[in-house]
């Protein structure tokens, strides 16, 4: 596959983009090389500016479940468009994607629209302590909120597991206030409130994990985290900016049987405009300004444009509840694939998966959780992300980010994914 316009238009975006790219994971940076610049995209495939076309596995990192350029959503957003693009005052469509959300998410009341998911999760905890009036959180090593400060931190040192700050920029004053504890280990969480009786407004957690590839909670962790804010009356905060709307209408909290106290939404509820959100009980979310005293707020928080795309988004999943399902039996018949071809070649994996979300590390280690994660072979990771790119398929350019299946790829998409694993495998 050539890459030639892609690269010089690397070259062109690094004069005048940070490392030529609006986000990082973009820039090819753990896998090498030079990142492919798409022109279009339609249903499961990408068209990039060689005219190669891909098999896409990121769904923009989430967002387009329905495959690209759904045509619902292209015509609620060209048909809202003739009617302005943002007015900075409340129209009745901010009311009717809010009266879907709550009416596809269980257990919660109202919902605060804002513009990603790094917003949202920046804003749930800033509910949080305002609303417990109590300062620490708990996080988790590998998890993944958007990158407010509270949230850029790394294991400190000590038993306790302090946090440090894991970017210039985020303060030891920040960081302090963030607890960091392991995935999938419910004493790494109880020691924290041990250590800090009464002090922990809340615990955030990617209910199913998918930024240290996709690692499930095992039987019981969630339900613990539940038992452990339950006791200590601090909040269970679900991130389900992945998970929301595309493991189920109900998100994590549905197909985990787990309710949180607040979620966090982004992804899937834009339609692939830019959307987050944070939804909660009654009781919780009238501490937000202009209710109450928490203050949050934002320029094109509600955009008409979004909205338009979220709610022809979320209507279509609401219709259509078949589609989880189907995607499930897609995902699955990819990792029975994927796991026949690698036992016949003899190599070290495990491969992650649940719902529509799919990851593949190079290590013999079951992978459950950052400290597991790590251990992959990276060189391995970058020969298999090339391999299967230089086959047509377009996987997440890192061993640590979840696939994200759309509902427009087929059989076909799957078997030709399978054809070009086992083409290269045979490469080894
Ligand atoms: P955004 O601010 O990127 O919309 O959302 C932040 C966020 C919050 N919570 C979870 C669970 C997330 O996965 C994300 C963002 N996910 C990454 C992919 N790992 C977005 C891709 C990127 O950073 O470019």
């Amino acid at each position: 596959m050539r890459y030639q316009r892609s690269s010089a238009l690397f070259q062109s975006a690094q004069k005048v983009i940070p490392g030529g790219v609006n986000s990082p994971v973009r820039a090819f940076k753990s896998v090498g090389g030079s990142p492919v610049f798409v022109q279009k995209a339609k249903g499961a495939y990408l068209y990039d500016e060689d005219g190669n076309q891909l098999i896409d596995f990121i769904s923009s990192w989430g967002p387009m479940i329905l495959g690209h350029a759904f045509e619902p959503i292209l015509e609620a957003v060209k048909d809202r468009a003739d009617r302005g693009t943002s007015y900075g005052m409340p129209t009745e469509l901010e009311t009717q994607i809010a009266e879907l959300v709550v009416k596809m998410v269980p257990n919660i009341d109202k919902v605060r629209m804002v513009n990603s998911g790094t917003e949202a999760c920046m804003s749930s905890v800033r509910l949080a302590r305002g609303y417990t009036g109590r300062e620490k959180i708990i996080k988790f090593a590998g998890c993944y909120h958007g990158h407010s400060d509270a949230f850029l931190i790394q294991a400190g040192s000590g038993a306790t597991t302090f946090g440090a700050p894991n970017s210039p920029g985020v303060t030891q004053g920040t960081a302090k206030d963030t607890l960091l504890a392991q995935f999938n280990d419910l004493e790494s969480v109880r020691l924290h409130f041990e250590q800090h009786p009464e002090k922990i407004a809340a615990i955030i957690i990617e209910p199913v994990a998918g930024n240290m590839g996709c690692i499930p909670p095992r039987a019981g962790f969630v339900e613990g985290l539940r038992k452990f804010c339950d006791e200590h009356q601090s909040l269970l905060i679900f991130d389900e900016v992945m998970t929301g709307f595309r493991l189920a209408n109900g998100g994590a909290q549905e197909t985990l049987g787990v309710k949180a106290d607040i979620m966090t939404y982004g992804k899937v509820l834009g339609g692939g405009l830019p959307v987050g959100a944070f939804a909660a009980r009654e009781e919780i979310m009238n501490y937000l300004a202009p209710e109450g005293p928490i203050y949050q707020a934002g320029t094109l928080s509600g955009n008409p444009l979004a909205m338009a795309a979220g709610f022809a988004m979320l209507t279509h999943l609401n219709d259509h509840e078949d589609i989880f399902e189907r995607l499930k039996i897609k995902t699955k018949a990819l990792a029975d694939g994927m796991i026949a071809e690698l036992e016949k070649k003899g190599i070290p994996y495990q491969l992650n998966h649940y719902g529509s979300m799919l990851s593949l590390h190079f290590t013999e280690k079951p992978v459950v959780n950052f400290e597991t994660a790590v251990l992959g072979n990276n060189d391995r990771f970058k020969q298999y992300f090339h391999g299967m790119l230089d086959r047509g398929v377009y996987l997440p350019p890192s061993a640590f980010e979840s696939y994200f299946l759309n509902d427009a790829l087929s059989e076909e998409d799957i078997a030709s994914t399978l054809l070009a694993f086992e083409d290269w495998l045979k490469s080894l």
